[in-house]
This record gives C-alpha cells, sequence and structure tokens, in this order.
C-alpha cells in the first residue's frame, strides 16, 4: 500500500562524518523510501569508533529537549520515531517524555537498542562503554515501543542472559521473542543470530498478526559497521509505508544483502568504512515500494 502522503518520522542517532553508520545511513535510507526525515543528532563524531582512535565526540544530550520542545511548538504531527545510538540514561529519559506524550494508534516507535555487538570475537569497541549504565534505562525504554530491533548481543543483555555458545533452533530465537515482547513490544526483529555453521539468520514476530519469520542472511565472516542501523531505518520506513512486520524485515534484509554484496566488490577498501550502500539505494527502492 502506497500512502497518499509523505509520512514523516524522527530519525534519533549520532552523526559520525566519515564512515557509514547511524544518521548518515537512516537519512539516506527514509528519505530514498520516500519519507520526510527529521534527524534529532545525539551526538557527533568525526568518524564512528570501531578500530579509529582520537575521534572527536560532541555530547549533544542538552540540545534535545531544545529541539523537541521547539517541533512541538510548531505544532508538527509525526507518523514516527526511530531510535538508534543514544550516549545516556538521560537522553533515553528526554526521549521516553516525548514518546510518551506523542503515543497514539498512528504514532509508530521503533527503538534499536544499541548497546553492544559481540557476533564476531573482535567487535567490542569503546562505542559501547557506557553500556552498563545505559542498559537498566533502556530495558524501561524499550517498554514504549511498537518495535524492537536488538541484535543476539543487545537482546542477551535486555533479558539478563549469556551470550548463546552454539548456533540457536528456531524455537531458541522464537522464545526469546517471546520473552522480549514481555517487556512490551508486539514487533521483535532480532538480528546477526547465528543458526546454524556459518548461516547466519533474522527472527522476526509479529505478535498482533500471530506471525513468526526466520530470515536467511547469508554469511560473510567479517563485521560489516552500521548493518543495524540500515535495518531500522529500512524496516521503519517500510512500517510507515504500510507494510508488514515480516515484509518489512524481509525488505531490510534484502537491502543489507545487497549492499553487503556490493561491500564485497571493493576489497581494498577497509573494513571500518562499513557497506557500501551507495550503488544500490536508489534503483532497490525504486523497484521495491
Ligand atoms: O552502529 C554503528 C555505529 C554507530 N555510531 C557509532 C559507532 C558505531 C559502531 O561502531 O561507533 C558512533
Amino acid at each position: 500500500m502506497i500512502p497518499n502522503y509523505i509520512p514523516r518520522v524522527i530519525t534519533v542517532n549520532d552523526l559520525s562524518g566519515f564512515c557509514r553508520v547511524s544518521l548518515t545511513e537512516s537519512i539516506s535510507i527514509l528519505s530514498a523510501m520516500g519519507t520526510e526525515v527529521c534527524p534529532l543528532p545525539t551526538a557527533v563524531l568525526s568518524t564512528h569508533t570501531y578500530h579509529f582512535t582520537d575521534y572527536t565526540f560532541c555530547d549533544l544530550t542538552e540540545e534535545m529537549p531544545k529541539i523537541l520542545e521547539h517541533w512541538l511548538k510548531l505544532g508538527i504531527k509525526f507518523n514516527g520515531i526511530c531510535t538508534g545510538y543514544m550516549g545516556s540514561s538521560r537522553q533515553i529519559e528526554i526521549l521516553s517524555e516525548f514518546i510518551k506524550a506523542e503515543k497514539n494508534s498512528d504514532f509508530l516507535t521503533v527503538i534499536d537498542p544499541v548497546l553492544g555487538d559481540n557476533v564476531l570475537s573482535d567487535a567490542e569497541t569503546v562505542y559501547y562503554d557506557r553500556m552498563n549504565d545505559l542498559l537498566c534505562s533502556m530495558k524501561r525504554f524499550v517498554g514504549l515501543a511498537d518495535v524492537i530491533t536488538p541484535n543476539l548481543t543487545e537482546a542477551c543483555l535486555l533479558l539478563d542472559r549469556k551470550y548463546p555458545d552454539h548456533p540457536l533452533s528456531e524455537r531458541e530465537i522464537k522464545d526469546m521473542m517471546l520473552e522480549l515482547s514481555e517487556l512490551g513490544p508486539k514487533k521483535i526483529a532480532i538480528t546477526s543470530v547465528m543458526c546454524g555453521e556459518s548461516k547466519m539468520c533474522v527472527g522476526v514476530l509479529d505478535k498482533d498478526a500471530g506471525k513468526t519469520a526466520f530470515l536467511d542472511c547469508g554469511y560473510v565472516d567479517r563485521p560489516f559497521h552500521g548493518t543495524g542501523d540500515i535495518f531500522a531505518a529500512v524496516l521503519t520506513g517500510a512500517l510507515v509505508r504500510g507494510k508488514s512486520m515480516v515484509q518489512a524485515s524481509e525488505l531490510a534484509v534484502d537491502f543489507i544483502k545487497a549492499a553487503i554484496a556490493e561491500t564485497m566488490k571493493y576489497r581494498d577498501i577497509p573494513i571500518q568504512h562499513g557497506a557500501i550502500f551507495e550503488p544500490v539505494i536508489s534503483k532497490f527502492f525504486a523497484e521495491r515500494l
């Protein structure tokens, strides 16, 4: 279903100037999907933080309530919000207040509970240092969401579980999603789930529709920075355009697979530069929406 209006979505994330992550991705993707994007930056960095040292970091916590207040004063109506990296519990508090005030059946809340990722052994980064402080706040915050998109590490953290030492069965993934839904959100996608020898999938639960899906992601033995941010952005763009949770997740997985296939063509570009989605983006959404 193509809406006869332009959905307007707030995207909350950091702005990392170099390399493809967070706002750089969500603004491009949501725009390409025909959504008006209102970026709310949580911090400005010179680069993302994976294997970079000396990056700059400017915290924007104090700007956030001022920006939101101005938007409210202008009487702007939003169709949804998609949140990613937040630097502190205070930022979560600010957004919780805003979401509680905006929440109605036409306002979609997608929370990517960014906390960490250890699917690849060396992927713990400085970026996730404030995790302990954030975890309690994040557990409450996800209770406000219609949709959450944790990776497997974040799903385990939210459920106070250890990261599994074996590939997960569909039953185990489904049980985790059901447990996560008890925190509040009715729609869950767990990304980066090892579900077999060299096999990765995304588990999807749509409790309202009574649907579960396990989407094959293929497997490439290296990290692709920012793919969690891409997943949440595509999912949000598709949901506000009326796609179902399973359809939106399929679209997100397909887009990431296309970006990864593109990235693999550029073997001389360092891993930190992220998933090369630029050659894919315009054609991909033009053909599918
Ligand atoms: O989601 C990727 C990402 C986004 N923003 C910052 C990061 C990273 C990954 O390292 O450091 C600042």
